[in-house]
């Protein structure tokens, strides 16, 4: 009876999770969203990234992909080759240039 029980329980608990949990891919990219915004709005301008929020971000998310991220001439370099109009911000679809060749290189797709 006990054993019954407990099946019923995990089963149900599967049941709730599934109904929960995105697809692999969609939950990938919730996760990429839901970090840009974390690191873009820790200042007033809270949907762009400063070279400062970049760099915390690179830093800590993406340590193995962007090597050497705290040195600031690797940062202003990338910065700059992202930063399409210049502003000094990295709006999202900016920085998700950076994100295309992240993955392009990693999955070995990359020029
Ligand atoms: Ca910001
Ligand atoms: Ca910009």
């Amino acid at each position: 009876m006990e054993h019954f029980h407990m099946l019923r329980v995990s089963r149900h608990h599967a049941v709730h999770c599934k109904q929960n949990s995105l697809p692999t891919m969609e939950s990938a990219i919730n996760v990429l969203v839901s970090q840009f915004k974390t690191y873009a709005g820790k200042d007033s301008s809270a949907h762009t990234l400063t070279k400062e929020e970049f760099q915390s971000l690179v830093v800590s998310q993406l340590p193995n992909l962007v090597k050497n991220a705290t040195d600031p001439a690797v940062i202003d370099q990338l910065m700059g080759s992202l930063d399409e109009n210049n502003d000094g911000e990295l709006t999202f679809q900016e920085f998700w240039q950076l994100i295309g060749t992240l993955a392009s290189r990693h999955a070995g797709y990359s020029k």
